[in-house]
């Protein structure tokens, strides 16, 4: 099964919304392997989000990031990360669709409450940029007969 990371930004936190925004994912049936508060600091955010290091918001966003803790999160499924991004919606919050994570509760391009992987690739790199490996869990999900059919959990 696929794993992707899914960070609760500052905007989650401070609103109070991180049970609301785990429990979607949790209802979807995605399975959680591995969670903590953490506080960024500007060196894993420079990592983190190098794609956008020359842009005129880069220092907006590593001080928005840094302004609290956050949870960061790794949610495993079939094709978890493909799924997440579409539950999670487009970048600005203003455009994401009805239903989105980001379209429900958010009003921002940056304090747009969750974090995604993009790629199955950016997601091995981003869990073990975040995780090592005794804090990532392989456990039998109880209700897995539920969520998959026997030929999707192959
Ligand atoms: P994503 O989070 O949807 O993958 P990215 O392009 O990877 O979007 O950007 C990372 C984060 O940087 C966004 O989630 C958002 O918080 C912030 N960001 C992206 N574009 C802008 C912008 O034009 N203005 C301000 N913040 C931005
Ligand atoms: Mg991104």
């Amino acid at each position: 099964m696929e794993r992707t990371l899914v960070i609760l930004k500052p905007s989650a936190v401070q609103r109070g919304i991180i049970g609301e925004i785990i429990t979607r994912f949790e209802k979807k049936g995605l399975k959680i392997v591995g969670m903590k508060l953490i506080w960024l600091t500007d060196d894993i955010l420079e990592e983190h989000y190098a794609h956008l290091k020359s842009e005129s918001f880069f220092q907006r966003i590593k001080d928005s990031m840094k302004s609290c803790p956050v949870i960061v999160s790794c949610l495993e499924g079939k094709d978890a990360v493909e799924v997440v991004r579409k539950i999670i919606g487009v970048t600005n919050g203003r455009n994401a669709q009805p239903g989105t994570i980001r379209g429900d509760y958010s009003m921002s391009v940056q304090e747009n409450i969750v974090h995604a992987s993009d790629s199955p690739e950016t997601a091995v790199v981003e869990l073990n940029r975040f995780f090592s490996k005794d804090e990532l869990f392989d456990y039998p999900h109880a209700m897995r007969s539920y969520l998959y059919s026997n030929n999707e959990m192959e």
